[in-house]
């Protein structure tokens, strides 16, 4: 349906605590969220849409101001543009889209606004339409950098704790065989544990990759640049360890470059990084169709991504444990429900749409800058 109304909120959220990587720390959530509102047979319907990306470009090179702009110049109006002609809107959305070069944070964002309030106004959860069949989701946490070693102890076993049942440590040259094998020791030889560098490693540190895995891990993470697919596949070829892409796979065309190197032994799949859920679900069935397991990733969403993370995790292929923690594990306060671990999974919501109840006082509260395209 066409929109009656789009906006942009640029929300900021305070983290209950620092999340350090090897590219920097976040101390608050600040992103922007889409609201794509159409008029159903009942009234307004509103869908939203939480962006990847940060204030600055730490991970990706988009970042909030450049999302901002990419939305207001390119891609409302094209999506605008799709909603006024006939015909189904989620797939001539995605074909729209697909000429535009880049901007997958930016296309992710207003994709599930519109695929939110498409799905709300038919009545269908977002699970069921993405074909999700699980009603309970294996999840672990991301254990940013900490300030010491007895601060990662002290964290990894309040997680444990919790009910988390993996765990992943941020690591980074200088930051890596020792609290991993610390870890190892303090928790033991069953802890599912892997780890992720976000691209801090060069070709020349594979030597002092390899003796990493000597402290059994599930999988080790993004030890490289992003571009730099060879290096994974030189990698790959020498560990036993199954080395997973993360910010490497930007489209189902780098996940299939990738998957032939043998650059990648399993994939984190972030919605956001790959242009939206239904690119996500297509390099899901791509990796299937390869034997490449894959877990759903996470960029510190609030419950508004959350939601809709959740839903894409019930798919088949997704049989690593989810980057998708509880709400207390990033905010007091979230945007929408909160989400609790019940027996070490979390649950994908039932309702229409993302499933999201989106707390409109929260969401305004949180509001730093609204801009209507
Ligand atoms: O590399 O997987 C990553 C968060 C922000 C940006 C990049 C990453 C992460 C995480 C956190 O690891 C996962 C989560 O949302 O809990
Ligand atoms: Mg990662």
């Amino acid at each position: 349906a066409r929109p009656i109304d789009v906006e942009l909120r640029r929300v900021t959220l305070p983290l209950v605590r620092p999340f350090r990587t090897s590219r920097g720390e976040e101390t608050v959530k600040d992103t922007l969220l889409v609201r794509w509102r159409t008029e159903g047979p009942d009234g307004p319907v509103d869908g939203w849409g939480e962006c990847g990306a940060d204030p600055e470009p730490i991970y990706y090179p988009e970042y909030v101001d450049t999302v901002t702009t990419a939305l207001t110049d390119v891609l409302v109006p094209l999506a605008r543009d799709v909603a006024a002609a006939p015909g189904p809107l989620l797939p001539r959305l995605r074909t729209a889209f697909a000429d535009v070069p880049g901007m997958p944070l930016a296309k992710a964002a207003l994709e599930s606004a519109v695929l939110d309030a498409e799905l709300r106004t038919a009545g269908m959860p977002l699970s069921t339409y993405l074909g999700g069949h699980r009603d309970r989701i294996a999840v672990g946490v991301s254990v940013g950098i900490p300030d010491s070693l007895d601060d990662l102890l002290a964290q990894v076993g309040g997680y444990l704790d919790d009910g988390y049942r993996r765990i992943k440590l941020k690591i980074r040259p200088g930051w890596d065989a020792e609290p991993v094998r610390a870890v190892r020791e303090a928790f033991g030889d069953d802890l599912p544990l892997q780890v992720d560098a976000n691209q801090a490693y060069r070709t020349s540190d594979i030597p002092h990759l390899l003796t990493l895995e000597e402290n059994g891990l599930l999988l080790l993470e993004q030890p490289f640049p992003a571009d730099d697919l060879l290096a994974h596949a030189r990698l790959a070829a020498d560990l036993r360890t199954p080395v997973c892409l993360d910010e490497s796979i930007t489209s189902l065309g780098t996940a299939a470059t990738a998957i032939a190197l043998g650059a990648t032994d399993a994939i984190n799949v972030k919605p956001a990084r790959v242009g939206g859920y239904l690119t996500a679900r297509s390099v899901h069935d791509l990796a299937a169709a390869h034997g490449i397991p894959c877990f759903c990733g996470g960029m510190l969403e609030t419950g508004i991504g959350r939601a809709m993370n959740l839903a894409l995790a019930g798919l088949p292929n997704f049989t690593l444990p989810g980057d998708i923690s509880a709400t207390s594990r990033y905010f007091a306060h979230d945007l929408t429900q909160s989400f609790e671990l019940v027996d070490s999974h979390l649950v994908p919501p039932t309702g229409p749409g993302s499933g999201a109840h989106v707390d409109t006082d929260a969401v305004e509260d949180a509001t730093t800058a609204l801009t209507s395209c």
